[in-house]
């Protein structure tokens, strides 16, 4: 590598090859490694109906939702591929990602032919095809949601399932938060003494149970989704819950809490996973955890834009607090643009610029060459902005710092 100072007119090309270098370390998505048979999402069909899309064919079809829903798989992926693809042109984030995943994947675009592209898929090998997955996205790792209370996936790991070293798990634990006294019982059929109302010996039980899956899948983090009206000044069970067991035992095992905070779940439930929508949420919240819980370490993103600035200024104020990703309906190139020049400019380089979320295998490819594409310009005119008062900058010192946007920052806060 070249240690000499680099020149504006090196810049665009010094940033874009350490962008294509650096090795993502993917902090939140829903894959599985192929161990964990039936879990891990993948294909053209698969890639279709996400949810993303599911939504916006609903917009443009008079098909009856619960009608769809009873179609199989590949039944309702041409009735998508039909109405976004064919009918009109694909211009949507998501739309725009499945033709990213056929060129990536040396497919023809052009040739529109949803037969050709699943005769390709079909000729796979899910191994193999996961390592040129992994390596067209650029990505090292990926951190799954795991979640406890799923009886599919609880029983692979108390087999004591092999999983894929580039798989990390976190600990997902929504019910624990949105809905104890359900839980409760999940937890009691587990053999943990707790009762609905979190009385006696319960907290001490759910630390317990957190521990030990914690423990069990090695989890990085612990995590949930929050609604928009989350709050940690009232005495609810989900209050009592978060105080009196998740962040004691994230304390004791020295790993951060995930809060993905502002979704409205079911705002449309014939949609099902396609019906949630998103709401501002309260920084106050976040400034609290942060302020009372010194010992405990938070990871945030928020869903709704009108967040975005409040709480890159909250990350200034506690160094216990690590902001992430660009998430859900924020993962747009306009958003991204904008959020990462705000963090930019108030944090440095100490936040996780993005994650992907993906559900289905091939979104890696996708959403990390968009993701790169949009970063790559908001860091272009930082750099641009440290040149123009004389500052000097190395090919190095860039590949560093995109480094620690894309693997650093979230492995020094999990403290690997
Ligand atoms: O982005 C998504 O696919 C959402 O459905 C959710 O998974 C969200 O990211 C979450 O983890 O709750
Ligand atoms: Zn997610």
């Amino acid at each position: 590598m070249n240690e000499v100072a680099i020149t504006r007119d090196q810049l665009k090309t010094a940033i874009d090859e350490a962008l294509a270098r650096v090795e993502v370390v993917d902090m939140h998505t829903h894959l599985f490694p192929a161990e964990f048979s039936g879990m891990l999402l993948w294909g053209i069909d698969e890639v279709l109906t996400y949810h993303y899309l599911i939504a916006e064919y609903f917009r443009c079809s008079q098909m009856d939702c619960d009608r769809f829903f009873t179609l199989p798989k590949a039944r309702q992926a041409e009735l998508v591929w039909q109405t976004l693809f064919l009918e009109r042109s694909p211009v949507s984030e998501a739309q725009r990602g499945v033709l990213t995943i056929l060129q990536k994947l040396e497919l023809d675009v052009g040739a529109r032919s949803l037969d050709s592209y699943r005769e390709y898929f079909r000729s796979l090998k899910l191994e193999e095809h996961i390592d040129n997955v992994f390596r067209l996205a650029g990505v090292q790792e990926v951190v799954m949601t795991n979640d406890p209370f799923d009886p599919q996936e609880r029983s692979f790991w108390k087999e004591g399932a092999e999983v894929d070293p580039r798989f990390r798990a976190a600990l997902r634990i929504d019910p624990l938060l949105v809905n104890y006294p359900e839980a409760a019982k999940m937890l009691q059929a587990e053999g943990y003494e707790v009762d609905r109302d979190l009385g006696g010996n319960s907290a001490a039980e759910v630390r317990r149970f957190l521990k030990d899956w914690a423990q069990r899948i090695r989890a990085l983090y612990m995590a949930a989704s929050l609604p928009p009206n989350f709050s940690v000044s009232d005495d609810s069970l989900g209050t009592r819950v978060l105080k009196e067991c998740i962040l004691p035992a994230c304390a004791e095992l020295n790993i951060p809490m995930a809060m993905m905070i502002g979704v409205k779940r079911q705002v449309n439930k014939e949609l099902r996973l396609a019906g949630d929508s998103l709401g501002r949420a309260e920084i106050g919240a976040v400034e609290r955890l942060c302020a009372e819980y010194p010992e405990n370490k938070f990871l945030v993103t928020m869903l709704s834009r009108e967040n975005q600035h409040e709480l890159a200024i909250a990350a200034r104020k506690f160094r216990n607090l690590l902001v992430f990703g660009c998430w859900w309906f924020l993962n747009n190139p306009s958003l991204i643009e904008e959020i990462t020049a705000i963090r930019l400019e108030t944090l440095g380089l100490s936040f996780v610029p993005q994650h992907s979320d993906a559900r289905v295998l091939e979104h890696l490819i996708y959403k990390w060459d968009h993701s790169r594409g949009v970063i790559g310009q908001v860091l272009l005119r930082k750099y641009e902005d440290l040149l123009a008062t004389g500052w000097v900058l190395t090919e190095e010192e860039i590949a560093r710092d995109v480094a620690q946007l894309f693997q650093g920052n979230f492995r020094d806060f999990v403290g690997r």
